[in-house]
């Protein structure tokens, strides 16, 4: 469907189909690269914060994509990360799950979202390489498309006790410089739940939060790509998503809870945060209690 006149989509006059083909698009060129062999891989911000040639050529495959169709529509990409200065733009993670895709580990992501300002409208996560893609537009619910072409819609699980909660969580890539590194959380939550995984990508543990596998996944200092388009997936699949202190979370948001929206569930989790972080020494995120 044509954008508005002004250039830009309306939040349903983008052709969610055409979005689900260009994460497909992008998902067979990383695997055609991975098969290849992966020639470069660079590191950014921390000596474990990595970047492939995958990485950038499949970002460049979205961003030309998706201009194409939609020129007027800002981007906003892990690999380029140049924030956008338009109404509607594209949050774009060529692979979440960096780390493992470059170590050959069969868990990664590629996450699209469209965002007006800081609302996201639209979310796709293709996940890797089971090739399986789950798809969320604002108002209309959260899916996932099985191999049979058919659409099964997600739901949050219920479990409200934190002592029959499965949950996931992830570690910030300066975890070998400072304490502050979610250690003292996931140490708290591993010892009062039925377990806590860590699978490296956050694209995924906020897909299994909204297909009801995951009771809820915490963790802070993600960028917007990596979330834009799962806590939508989430809320969608009648969760919750806040920050640390139980404001609900945006795209400047340096941490975030996500949950099946169990009252108890949701504030165990906001409780436990701060508690485990009133066990550090030093803090680098703001330790405000829980509202
Ligand atoms: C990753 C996240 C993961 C987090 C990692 C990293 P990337 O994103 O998906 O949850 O723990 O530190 O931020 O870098 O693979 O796109």
């Amino acid at each position: 469907m044509p954008p508005t006149p002004s250039g830009h989509p309306t939040p349903h006059a983008v052709d969610l189909t055409h979005v689900l083909a260009v994460a497909q698009q992008a998902g067979d060129l990383i695997l055609a690269m991975q098969a290849r062999g992966l020639q470069s891989i660079g590191s950014k911000s921390s000596a474990i914060d990595l970047v492939t040639e995958a990485d950038i050529a499949a970002e460049k495959l979205i961003r030309s994509e998706l201009a194409r169709r939609y020129p007027a529509v800002g981007f906003w990409g892990e690999e380029s990360n140049q924030p956008p200065d338009s109404e509607f733009f594209w949050v774009v993670d060529p692979i979440d799950g960096t780390i493992n895709f470059a170590n050959g580990l069969a868990y990664f992501a590629v996450n699209i979202a469209l965002n007006r300002r800081d609302l996201t409208l639209l979310g796709v996560t293709l996940e890797l390489p089971a090739r399986r893609l789950f798809f969320v537009q604002r108002d209309r619910g959260a899916f996932r498309r099985e191999a049979d072409g058919h659409d099964v819609a997600l739901q949050v699980n219920h479990t409200a006790d934190l002592g029959r909660a499965l949950l996931s969580s992830g570690f910030p890539y300066h975890r070998t410089e400072h304490e502050d590194n979610n250690l003292a959380e996931f140490a708290y939550f591993l010892a009062r739940t039925q377990g806590v995984r860590s699978m490296g990508t956050a694209a995924m543990d906020l897909a299994n939060v909204a297909c009801g596998a995951l009771a809820a996944y915490w963790e802070g200092w993600l960028q917007p790509w990596d979330a834009a388009a799962g806590a939508l997936l989430v809320r969608e699949a009648g969760g919750k998503v806040t920050d640390y202190q139980g404001a609900d979370w945006t795209l400047t948001s340096r941490t975030l809870v996500a949950s099946n929206g169990q009252p108890a569930l949701h504030r165990a989790l906001l409780d436990g945060i701060r508690d485990a972080r009133r066990t550090l020494r030093a803090t680098l995120l703001p330790t405000g209690d829980p509202t």
